[in-house]
This record gives structure tokens, C-alpha cells and sequence, in this order.
């Protein structure tokens, strides 16, 4: 009797053992989890910007054919990485992690030379290999701040270079933004120098404080604008060179050495 129990109870066992080993195989799983970062808090329009996508499996399970997907934030555009971009969509194959291993892309956007705001981005990872934490399966950066940064560059010149008594000399002023943003309201001035008297100015300057001044609406990055002011010889005017002074401003410009620039007059 003894000897049927033990045997019935070994057939039990050796019955539920591949039931259990199978199940096991059948679904491991692999806690995949996925952080994003650009590294930064600030980037200027017009410039370029790397996201790192870093996954790690927790484990216990390897996890098969891992691909991190994407989407190109607002106000940017895709230009390179390990990962392929259909149209805003990017993915990045990334294959088999084993467990407590991580892997890790990137990919590098541009963003718009007229883009304000903030940069939000948000990566998600999945895997065929079961996953029953989904919580840390996106990672966002949202963290990064865009600003306006413009090398502006002031040049004058006048003409005729020499001029005599009672006449007229016209002033051309150029502001160039070398980027890499756009700019909006940008102050142009230009002071005149002693013996001549302020005639007229176009595109709206105006003569305040012994300055011609306007203020540039827009300036996109790469582009270049001129004004003019017409001056004229005072009848007391002192022969010699006089010398007129221009000036261009900008909040945030990297390189203000040349912001500033003079024209020499000669008043005969
Ligand atoms: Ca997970
Ligand atoms: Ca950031
Ligand atoms: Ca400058």
C-alpha cells in the first residue's frame, strides 16, 4: 500500500515538473527601463543638440530586439544618430540587452533658428520579452531652455568721404546677424560727429539725443539690413577729420568686439 502511494506520488511530481519548467521558459521577464537626457538646460536657437536614450535591463531575463522610439521635439529637426527617422518618428534598434546591462543611442537634432520656448522629448522602450514594470518604460527631457543667441556686426561708411560747408553727406549703416538665431527688436544707432546737422534718416530713424536710432524688427540669422542718414556740413564747421560712430546691441551676443564701428569725414 505504502509502495502505491510513493509511486502514485512520483508520478505526480514527475507530471508537474515539465508543466513548471515550461512555464518558466515560456515567460521570462526583463524590466527594461530608459532615461533621456540632452545634458543641457540651455541651447540657442540655430544650434544643434545631442539626446542620449540610456537603457538599462534590471532583469531577471535578457530582453530580445530592445528598440527605443522617438519622436523629433517641436520647433526641431532630425539630423544624425544610430537611430532611423521616418518623417519625426525615430527608432533605435538597440537588439538583445542581457540582464543587468544597459545600452544607450543618440541622435542629434537642430533646432529652428526662430524657436523659443522649451524642449520637451520623450523616448519609450519596448521589447517582445515580457516587461511587468511599465512604469520606467519612457524617460523625458523637458528640462532645456531655448534662448536667442546672435553674433550682430555693425559697419558705416559715408559718402562722399570729404565734403565742404553747407553740404550734404549720406551715411550707410549695416547691422548683419551671424546667428546662430533669429533676432527681433534689435537697437541700431549711429552718432554724429561735431560739425555736421542731422537732415534726415529713412526707414523711420530717429535723431534723440545727438543719436540717429531705430529699431530693427527682425533680423533672421544670416541676414544682413542697411539704413541711411543724410547729414549736413555746418557753415562754422571746423576743417579736419570728424568721425561718426555706430552701434549695434543685442542682448545676447557672443562676440561684442564688433558691434561698434566708425566712418571718418573730412570737412574741407
Ligand atoms: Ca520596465
Ligand atoms: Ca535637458
Ligand atoms: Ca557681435
Amino acid at each position: 500500500m505504502a509502495k502505491a502511494v510513493v509511486k502514485w506520488l512520483n508520478l505526480c511530481v514527475m507530471a508537474t515538473l515539465p508543466v513548471m519548467v515550461g512555464a518558466q521558459q515560456a515567460s521570462p521577464s526583463a524590466d527594461l527601463q530608459v532615461t533621456k537626457s540632452d545634458g543641457t538646460v540651455l541651447v540657442a536657437a540655430g544650434r544643434s543638440i545631442t539626446y542620449t536614450m540610456e537603457v538599462k535591463n534590471l532583469g531577471p531575463a535578457d530582453a530580445v530586439d530592445v528598440v527605443v522610439t522617438d519622436r523629433v521635439p517641436e520647433n526641431t529637426r532630425y539630423v544624425s544618430g544610430g537611430c532611423v527617422n521616418d518623417e519625426g518618428i525615430v527608432t533605435c534598434n538597440l537588439g538583445r540587452i542581457a540582464a543587468k546591462k544597459s545600452a544607450r543611442a543618440t541622435f542629434t537634432v537642430a533646432v529652428n533658428a526662430s524657436a523659443t520656448g522649451t524642449l520637451v522629448s520623450t523616448a519609450t522602450v519596448n521589447s517582445p520579452t515580457p516587461d511587468t514594470n511599465q512604469a520606467n518604460n519612457s524617460g523625458t527631457d523637458s528640462d532645456t531652455s531655448i534662448v536667442a543667441e546672435c553674433d550682430m556686426e555693425a559697419t558705416v561708411s559715408v559718402s562722399p568721404m570729404s565734403a565742404s560747408a553747407g553740404e550734404k553727406v549720406v551715411y550707410t549703416l549695416t547691422a548683419t546677424n551671424g546667428g546662430p538665431s533669429d533676432a527681433t527688436n534689435v537697437p541700431l544707432e549711429v552718432t554724429l560727429p561735431e560739425g555736421v546737422t542731422f537732415d534726415s534718416a529713412n526707414e523711420g530713424g530717429e535723431l534723440k539725443d545727438g543719436k540717429v536710432r531705430w529699431n530693427i524688427d527682425a533680423l533672421a540669422a544670416g541676414g544682413r539690413t542697411q539704413r541711411e542718414v543724410t547729414a549736413i556740413i555746418n557753415e562754422d564747421a571746423p576743417t579736419g577729420d570728424v568721425t561718426a560712430a555706430v552701434d549695434v546691441s543685442f542682448d545676447t551676443d557672443p562676440n561684442p568686439a564688433n558691434n561698434s564701428a566708425s566712418a571718418a569725414l573730412t570737412i574741407q
